[in-house]
């Protein structure tokens, strides 16, 4: 009897112990309901900062610099033989009922584009510009009380439902091959720290925004009933640890959390030494309070650098836990003249140095991403 009792104890023991080790280690998403496959990967992309970084590319498989809509195409493998580790897609205009995104990118198109980015083992992040709901105007009209008038009692706040009705519409589209929901990283509201956007610092109060994020993500979650987001905060450059926290919704509100960076006028000196203070507090905060760390957009200037790769880029990456980091988009040449870029296609002036810098064992393009099986069961400790 006695021997009995001690067994009991023991595997009372035995049982907790394991379920309390796993709800010590397995970090939390914002949607508790999340289905299996949103919190598989999560789990995966924190086990995964000890592998490496994954590469990803906006708008990767529509166009490039030289081509538009040729299926299997992507100027990452134009150049390296391989396509990223993860792609950026954004829904601006979905709220319009346009049948083509803000960089025209048809949103039938961009289903396909996720299913496959998807099946390649790779991680998706969706963004979005939305126009100015007051104004009907773009994401770039900073009317003022643009934030008040949406949220709950405002002028717009029905429209604001009704655009993310649309927007819930197509996420929930988002499926693979045998109809499985994709789960996806949803990174609305950007650079809110900076005020280009109509949700930008000089429009809205930090506690109107975190309102706006919250109420935002409630209704996606508890109202359209989606479980299959793991959502993203960014800021834009941001000055120290308060600053960077000043917008942040709170951390039963996100999951992933990261800044974006175009180094334009930067010296190599400067932008060196912003991105290891920057990537310091972002991986500070993120461990803290178990968030992913990631470089949410960037554009080095790999016009005027041939080796601005190896040379810049790696350098600030190296000393750094992140968990990807997203390059924005191949536009090429705009309709107002200009040209944008931020990753090498054939003949570009960087393409050689982009080359080592997939090469680099810290970096994941297709294969080693896929290797890690995000997706899959939980990768081993
Ligand atoms: C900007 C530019 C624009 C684009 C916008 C949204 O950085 O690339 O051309 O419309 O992002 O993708």
């Amino acid at each position: 009897m006695r021997s009995f009792f001690v067994r009991d104890f023991l595997l009372t023991v035995l049982f907790f112990g394991t379920h309390i080790l796993l709800a010590v280690a397995q970090p939390e998403l914002v949607d508790k309901d999340a289905i299996p496959a949103a919190k598989t990967l999560y789990g995966n992309l924190f086990k995964a900062l000890d592998k490496g970084i994954m590469f990803g590319h906006q708008d990767d498989l529509a166009y490039g610099v030289h081509w538009k809509y040729v299926p299997g195409n992507s100027d990452t493998k134009l150049v390296t033989g391989e396509y990223p580790g993860m792609y950026g897609w954004e829904l601006g205009h979905i709220e319009t009922d346009s049948p083509i995104n803000l960089d025209s990118v048809p949103f039938d198109k961009m289903k396909e584009f996720v299913t496959q980015g998807h099946k390649r083992g790779s991680l998706i992040s969706i963004s979005w510009h939305l126009n100015n709901p007051l104004t009907g105007k773009s994401a770039w009209d900073p009317a003022p009380g643009t934030v008040a008038a949406i949220l709950p009692g405002g002028s717009k706040h029905a429209l604001y439902q009704i655009w993310l009705d649309k927007l819930a519409d197509f996420l929930v589209s988002l499926k693979d091959e045998k109809g499985n929901l994709i789960p996806v990283i949803f990174r609305p509201y950007h650079e809110g720290n900076g005020s280009w956007f109509w949700w930008g610092k000089d429009h809205c109060t930090p506690d109107e925004f975190k309102q706006l994020w919250r109420s935002t993500v409630a209704y996606l979650r508890d109202t359209k009933n989606l479980h299959h987001l793991i959502y993203a905060f960014n800021t834009d450059r941001f000055g120290n640890r308060e600053a960077f926290l000043q917008r942040y919704p709170g951390d039963e509100w996100v999951d992933v959390i990261g800044f974006d960076i175009y180094q334009r006028e930067l010296s190599q000196e400067k932008y060196l030494a912003e991105m290891d203070r920057m990537f310091s507090v972002l991986t500070d905060i993120a461990f803290e309070r178990k968030k992913v760390p990631a470089l949410t957009e960037f554009g080095g200037n790999i016009h005027k650098d041939a080796n601005w790769w190896t040379g810049t880029f790696l350098k600030a990456l190296e000393k750094h836990k992140i968990s990807y980091v997203l390059a924005w988009r191949n536009a090429g040449l705009k309709q107002d003249g200009s040209m944008e870029y931020y990753i090498p296609f054939p003949g570009e002036y960087s393409e050689a140095d982009f080359i080592k810098f997939y090469k680099h064992p810290k970096m994941l393009f297709q294969h080693k991403t896929d290797r890690l099986k995000l997706y899959g069961k939980y990768l081993k400790q």
